[in-house]
């Protein structure tokens, strides 16, 4: 018996570390199943090189205008890129002026909302200068992408407290040319929202034309002061109010519009003091990494520190 016993012992201590590992294999299958497809935390700090690489790359698809390959490319490649991160992607089309236009709407996290934007379309005809020639948006579209995939691969949605989206607006840039309006697809979005159970949300940013290498980027009056505020506090407090300075300067018409009219508070990040601006020069060598990181990594610590509004109580994490 207790030599049965004593035999037992082994055994079942054997028996015991095989069941012990068969249990953490287990775990750590459901485990690894969980974070595949999943957006898990993320630790990294915002990346002005790879954000202009996104720059680069869009680029490099050629002129990204409503109704082409190069455009649909572009969208494809904003898709595919947050899918592999990990964030749940969704299309929105609908049909304009005989062109089906292309949403892209990202989400992780769950509880209240934010939601930051930026246009993937390029204008049809750089008009400042030659208007047979497209607009390459080097700076008028591709910047604003290239800092929302960046942050979709480096945010930590755990710590904002809430859902973030990212939207990709198509048919922002097309106003004025053969009876085409301004911001087509956020307003579409924007008016539609909450209609396939989207979180309401709490605010809106907007980053568009931000990766100028002389950048100044000014509170923008059709935005709300006190998001804009919060926002542009944080830069300051990471050392960057000379280049995100807090002083109004210009009204714009752009996709936050749509936001602002259904009453959600929004804020518009722009440098609309581009000279190459709807010109055949707005190209990636007038965009700079070091723009690009400001602006990423101010939304960033602005995110994760969980307050989109209001001062921060302690100075944010860098
Ligand atoms: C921003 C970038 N916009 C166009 N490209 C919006 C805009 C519309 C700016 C009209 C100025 C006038
Ligand atoms: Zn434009």
């Amino acid at each position: 018996m207790s030599d049965q016993l004593g035999g037992q012992p082994w055994s079942s201590r054997r028996g015991l570390r095989r069941t012990l590992t068969v249990l953490a294999l287990i775990v750590l299958v459901i485990a690894a199943a969980r974070s595949f497809g999943s957006k898990t935390p993320a630790s990294a700090t915002f990346s002005g090189d790879e954000a202009y690489a996104w720059v680069e790359t869009q680029c490099d698809l050629g002129y990204r205008i409503p109704g082409t390959a190069e455009h649909r490319a572009a969208g494809d490649l904003i898709i595919e890129q947050l899918d592999s991160l990990g964030w749940e992607v969704r299309e929105q089309t609908f049909d304009y002026m005989g062109i089906t236009v292309r949403n892209l709407l990202a989400w992780a996290g769950d509880g209240p909302a934010i939601l930051l934007g930026a246009h993937y379309d390029t204008r049809r005809s750089a008009d400042e200068e030659d208007p047979s020639v497209p607009v390459m948006g080097a700076n008028d579209g591709a910047s604003g992408v290239a800092v929302l995939l960046e942050l979709a691969r480096v945010l930590n949605v755990d710590r904002t407290g809430g859902r973030v989206y990212l939207a990709f607006f198509d048919a922002e840039d097309g106003g004025r040319l053969d009876g085409w309006d301004w911001i087509v697809g956020s307003s579409y979005m924007a008016a539609r929202w909450g209609e396939a159970r989207e979180t309401p949300l709490d605010a809106m940013v907007l980053v568009d034309m931000i990766g100028d290498r002389d950048l100044q980027v000014y509170y923008e009056h059709n935005s709300d002061p006190d998001l804009s505020r919060a926002i542009w506090q944080t830069a300051d407090s990471l050392g960057y109010s000379a280049w995100i300075i807090p002083d109004y300067k210009y009204a714009m018409l752009d996709d936050h519009i749509p936001f602002v009219q259904r009453g959600i508070p929004s804020a518009l990040m722009i440098d609309f003091d581009y000279p190459y601006w709807h010109t055949t020069q707005d190209t990636p060598d007038k965009v700079a990494p070091e723009s690009l990181e400001m602006i990423g990594h101010t939304l960033q610590v602005w995110l994760e520190n969980g307050r989109p509004f209001g001062p921060a109580v302690v100075a944010p994490v860098p």
